[in-house]
């Protein structure tokens, strides 16, 4: 067959399949060999001593794993820790078997292991990857990494960058803190809070730019558990995606942006600052705040005297929108616990426990009455069912509710984003919202507050689609 017959019969059966053009993908997967293991980060400037971490394959943080939206991935995983693991893929609507969560979609990887990871994305998006055993030690020690679906005619930018935004506590010899690790103190108030903030595994890391240059810019909080803010100066970024689904540019609000942890947000900056000027991005609390990373302008070349006039609307994903929101199944999730809050017994392991045996057994969190996770699912549906999830954060403290393997519409109020689709959403104390989705991908999958500490000390459940 000449080769022009061929691409003809080829796109006609494309057409009789009724694919999308990139729903075919690439006939070869993409494999990327990734390993857990020890490792050092200079996570302080060169003299300090370089901080003993645990990391994917020798970087901090792990590395940027890339690959185009249909095609499959598989990512041959070896445990080089002296702990179980497992990799989460966070925000990725794959399979259920490769979900990641030990106990419920695979066993914990053993010391020495290694596990097969196979999945094709079905969104083009900013999304990461972390641990899902012990996180609250091992995303503390570092295990994270981003992953990036391209679309497949990606947006005109200049710059395509990643900012890994951690979190980390270190003690004065530059170490990771450990008797922190595990204290029951910081689990049932903010989490485990740290004392270094990184971009990129970096204290307050600086980036080139040119005058006229147009970057986007793909926020990650892999934090345990603090929600970052984030102030651009002399620019004004438009976001164009959070959790790695698209929606319609919009300006963010005073240049500011709040990010929970597991949250993500696309941006677009377009320098129009002039060459030989920075601009600073800081993280702020109140009035205080503190250089989070700076883009510095080259002080000669002008790469453009006005903004690029393509278009910067990313194409939707293959998400299921048609929510019937009549017709969904309504299921209650009143978050319960912590410090200072009204808990007096929750259920743990199907016994009732007073406060302080709850204490005991490190459980201070509760859904629905319910420490940690329950041998039954909170609820169960039909696949294509649509569900509406009313959270009542019913306690003292914010929590970041996290959804595997789909993501949600907030039928609230959404600050400034309204129409945003995400898969991690942060409910402020005695906030209540209405988490909205089609339960559209089959198996086991966990609810639960991606702030890690409040994770492992009881808030998580899960559903079923059957
Ligand atoms: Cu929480």
């Amino acid at each position: 067959m000449k080769r022009r017959d061929f691409l003809l019969s080829a796109a006609a059966g494309m057409a009789m399949l009724g694919l999308p053009p990139w729903a075919r993908g690439s006939e070869h997967p993409a494999v990327f060999q990734l390993e857990a293991r020890e490792g050092t980060a200079n996570l302080l400037p060169v003299p300090a001593p370089a901080t003993p971490v645990w990391q994917y394959n020798r970087q901090t943080p792990g590395p940027v794993i890339r690959i185009r939206q249909g095609d499959e991935l598989q990512i041959p995983f070896r445990n080089g820790l002296s702990q179980p693991t497992s990799v989460h893929w966070h925000g990725l609507r794959i399979t259920n078997d490769m979900d990641g969560v030990p106990g419920m979609t695979q066993s914990a990887i053993a010391p020495g292991e290694e596990f097969l990871y196979r999945f094709r994305p079905p969104d083009a998006g900013t999304f990461w990857y972390h641990t899902h055993n012990r996180s609250w030690e091992q995303m503390a020690r570092g295990l994270h990494g981003t992953l990036i679906v391209e679309e497949p005619e990606p947006i005109l930018v200049d710059q395509d960058m990643v900012w890994v935004i951690d979190d980390w506590l270190i003690d004065e010899a530059g170490k990771i803190e450990e008797s922190s690790l595990g204290n029951l103190h910081d689990w049932a108030h903010a989490g485990r809070l740290g004392n270094l903030l990184t971009v990129n595994g970096r204290l307050r890391p600086e980036y080139r730019v040119r005058s006229g240059e147009r970057i986007r810019l793909r926020l990650i909080n892999v934090a345990n558990s603090r929600t970052m803010s984030l102030r651009f100066n002399g620019v004004t970024p438009l976001v164009i995606a959070v959790d790695g689904q698209p929606l319609a540019p919009v300006e963010l609000p005073r240049r500011e942006l709040l990010l929970a942890s597991g949250q993500r947000m696309d941006l677009i900056v377009d320098m129009g600052m002039d060459p030989g000027t920075r601009s600073v991005v800081e993280f702020f609390a109140g009035d205080q705040s503190l250089t989070a990373a700076s883009l510095v302008v080259d002080s000669k070349q002008v790469l453009r005297e006005s903004p690029l006039a393509a278009p910067i609307r990313l194409a939707d994903n293959p998400l299921n929108r048609k929510l019937d929101i009549p017709g969904a199944r309504a299921v209650d999730l009143r978050l319960e616990g912590g410090a200072m809050g009204r808990q007096r017994e929750a259920q743990f392991n199907g016994r009732t426990l007073t406060t302080r045996e709850l204490i005991e057994e490190k459980k201070i969190w509760a859904l629905n009455g319910t420490a940690g996770l329950p041998k039954a699912p909170l609820f169960s549906v039909k696949r294509g069912q649509s569900v509406v999830l009313k959270m009542a954060n019913d306690n003292s403290w914010p929590h970041a509710m996290h959804i595997h393997g789909h993501h949600f519409r907030n039928l609230d109020n959404d600050t400034g984003l309204a129409g945003a689709w995400r898969d991690t959403l942060l409910l402020e104390a005695g906030e209540q919202a209405r988490m909205a989705f089609v339960a559209d991908n089959p198996g086991k999958w966990l609810i639960h507050c991606h702030m890690i500490e409040h994770q492992a000390g009881g808030m998580v459940t899960w559903f079923e689609v059957v």
